[in-house]
């Protein structure tokens, strides 16, 4: 394996510094005629590669919704075609943007119901490591979600939510329940546990590694553990927390954070491979994978 082995996006960095948005909302015309068959090739080489992955290993919600989309292998989907379908099921579209945006014209966006997609993708010789979200990443990971009533207000409510956490200096808190649900998260199904995170479902690595490996832990989802709880931008999760099933989303998207984060100010946080007595534990991992790394 190679040193870098993450194969989705990391998106604790800048907004990129290159590309001057032509518009206040870092909205673009997704230019879809203009992508070369070689960009659809690189499409089709991940849409496969994935596709062959997830049937009992992604959730229902995520195989369903990929289902009712026109998202295929043959090319590069259309925002517009995603978004007339998106509209009709739970009021969401998918608009163009470069790649990372700044936080706030981000949570603008997920507080409209727009999904901000990264239009390019990556090179071919990037298939498994990038830093920005493409539209791989992006619509076939994060897509497919939005058609489920849970996550489609969930994702809203993070929207809202984040710009008021930056208001009060806690987004580090709020950002970390993003990243271990909509990016990173299991569901715990009646057949068995799934992916719902689009950084999981977006990458061949990790969508094994999540649930197959003995290395990482497997913990129940708490809120407020989670918001303790620090992440790896880099590589594998050391632990991924597990929700019994997306309603439990639509929960999380009703209640008040504040008195969380009021609990969790000035505490100290963990590291991400840290497992607690008071942790729900589903599996207690070797953490190998990081130790090794580390060595
Ligand atoms: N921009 N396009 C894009 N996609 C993201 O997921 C994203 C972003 N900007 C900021 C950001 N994520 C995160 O840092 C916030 O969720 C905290
Ligand atoms: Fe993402």
């Amino acid at each position: 394996m190679p040193a870098q082995t993450k194969e989705t996006t990391q998106h604790g960095l800048a907004a990129g510094d290159a590309q001057r948005p032509a518009r206040a909302d870092w909205t673009m015309d997704q230019g879809w005629d203009q992508y070369t068959p070689a960009e659809h090739g690189v499409w089709k080489t991940l849409f496969e590669r994935q596709s062959r992955l997830l049937p009992g290993r992604a959730c229902d919600a995520f195989i369903s919704g990929m289902a009712a989309l026109p998202i295929a292998a043959d090319q590069i989907p259309d925002f517009r075609r995603l978004s007339d379908i998106l509209m009709h099921r739970t009021g969401w579209q998918v608009v163009a943007v470069p790649g990372l945006v700044p936080d706030e014209v981000f949570f603008e966006h997920l507080a409209h119901r727009r999904f901000p997609a990264g239009h390019f993708i990556r090179n071919p010789d990037q298939l498994d490591y990038l830093e920005e979200p493409d539209v791989f990443h992006d619509v076939f990971g994060h897509v497919p979600m939005l058609m489920n009533p849970a996550i489609a207000d969930y994702i809203q409510a993070y929207g809202v939510g984040g710009l008021r956490a930056q208001k009060l200096g806690v987004l580090d808190k709020l950002a970390r329940v993003y990243w271990y649900t909509v990016e990173f998260g299991l569901v715990q199904q009646k057949d068995g546990l799934r992916i719902y995170g689009a950084g999981i479902a977006s990458s061949a690595s990790e969508s094994r590694f999540a649930l197959d490996d003995p290395s990482p832990h497997r913990l129940r989802f708490d809120l407020e553990r989670v918001m303790r709880t620090n992440y790896r931008i880099d590589d594998f999760q050391e632990s991924y927390f597990v929700i019994n099933d997306l309603d439990e989303l639509l929960a999380l998207a009703r209640i008040d954070f504040i008195p969380f984060y009021e609990r969790v100010q000035g505490q100290p946080d963990y590291a991400p491979g840290t497992v607690l007595a008071s942790d729900a534990v589903i599996t207690h991992g070797s953490g190998r994978y990081h130790q090794d790394k580390r060595r």
